[in-house]
């Protein structure tokens, strides 16, 4: 037997690691409440630093361009099945490295080049890839872009349907990074069914409370789904698309060898322990208490005075609205980094401000709710995230940011991070 001399990773390279440790005590000791985020469970994050990551597999199970794919074949399949049962779906591809990718496949199965697309507009909530001007599907697409209302900052179904009938697209894109609605599927569906177009649904934020039975599926109404695994899902940092059995070879096609080369196999192994993970009764628990407790911060900071986009939440996140104080965005949520409390910087529907330095701060509360946290706990995260703001709204001292996170970890400390 030959002895095992390698060296770990403190040995190989100390300065990465100790760098990875203190992200994974930043990650502990911070209120996490970026709306993209979440803490994928031990068995998740185990999975994705196996032997998989040293495998080639280009193809699909029992189509592939490699030897060697014994084990690596049953665990795309093990995935793809998963990924069907979950959402209910015709067909999954479990490939995608990630949203972005996910949204391009879905155009190049569906769309050629020049055609129009229609999606919510980046500053209203939308995604840069539902065809905002500066991504590739605002480049390479003719996109015509919805918006909200302006008096409530809901989806204007009116101005979806109008726009449909003028533009004729080729493809409706439904989803989003900042709307915290419900979305209308069958609605979006019937447009789409009129104007003869392609029905994608991006469901990256909302797949676990999707998966959870907390908000409505897209997946009887639209062509086809993506989203991302990381979000409220709560697995791996990946893509997946589902569609219905007539797109199947297509979307295959689009992903690999349309955009994608070799699968990332160690995420796609992960992606089916997040599956398992998701199709456990404890998970549709997890998913209502996502949104019991937004509901719940959402009255807390309505409480403190703040405003909130379209006035609260149906979802796991909340747009709170600095403008009627004239305050920057970006200032406030640098200072409540400092306090402790990770939130971004986020437009609201018809900011005054750029986009760079925007108006609105973006909550979310799926990572806190996979540490246990629950609606009696959101009086106490309310206060400090309205503490905070309060802080940085005059000038964000340094002791009164060190207080509220002494205030952030001596919360934090009863609730195990998963993963950590
Ligand atoms: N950037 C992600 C988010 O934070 O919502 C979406 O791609």
């Amino acid at each position: 037997m030959i002895a095992r001399t390698e060296p770990d990773l403190h040995e190989v390279d100390p300065e990465i690691e100790a760098l990875m440790r203190k992200e994974d005590a930043r990650q502990r000791d911070s209120l996490r409440l970026i709306a993209s985020e979440n803490y994928a469970s031990r068995a998740v994050l185990t999975a994705t630093a196996g032997s998989l990551t040293n495998k080639y597999a280009e193809g699909y199970p029992g189509k592939r361009y490699y030897e060697g794919m014994d084990f690596i074949d049953p665990i795309e399949s093990i995935a793809i099945a998963r990924a069907r049962q979950l959402f209910a779906a015709e067909h999954a591809n479990v490939q995608p490295y990630s949203g972005s990718p996910a949204n391009l496949a879905a155009l190049l199965a569906l769309c050629q080049p020049g055609d129009t697309i229609m999606g919510l507009s980046l500053p209203a909530g939308g995604h840069l890839t539902h065809g905002w001007k500066v991504s590739a599907t605002g480049i390479y697409y003719k996109a015509v872009q919805y918006g909200v209302r302006r008096d409530d900052n809901r989806i204007d179904m009116d101005e979806v349907r109008s726009l449909a009938r003028e533009h004729r697209p080729k493809l409706i894109w439904v989803g989003h990074s900042a709307y915290p609605r419900v979305l209308d599927f069958p609605a979006f569906a019937a447009i789409a069914q009129e104007v003869g177009a392609y029905l994608a649904a991006d469901i990256a934020h909302i797949a676990g409370l999707v998966a959870g039975g907390a908000h409505p599926s897209p997946v009887p109404h639209a062509d086809v789904v993506t989203t991302t695994t990381h979000k409220t899902l709560r697995g791996p940092r990946g893509g997946l698309i589902l569609c219905k059995a007539a797109h199947a070879a297509a979307i295959d096609k689009a992903v690999f060898p349309g955009l994608q080369g070799g699968p990332h196999n160690h995420v796609t192994a992960a992606k089916a322990v997040a599956f398992k993970e998701a199709l456990a009764p404890s998970f549709t628990t997890y998913a209502h208490q996502i949104v019991a407790n937004a509901r719940a911060l959402a009255e807390v900071l309505i409480g403190r005075g703040f405003r909130l986009v379209t006035g609260g939440t149906d979802n796991h996140l909340m747009l709170v609205d600095l403008s009627p104080r004239e305050l920057s965005g970006r200032k406030i949520a640098h200072v409540l980094n400092g306090c402790g409390i990770e939130l971004n910087a986020n437009s609201i529907p018809f900011d005054p401000r750029k986009p760079f330095d925007p108006s609105g701060l973006r909550v979310g509360l799926a990572a806190i709710t996979s540490r246990g946290l629950v609606t009696e706990h959101m009086g106490t995260v309310g206060e400090l995230i309205a503490d905070a703001i309060e802080v940085a709204a005059a000038g964000g001292d340094p002791a009164r940011c060190a207080a509220i996170r002494g205030r952030v970890a001596e919360f934090l400390a009863p609730f195990a991070a998963p993963g950590l």
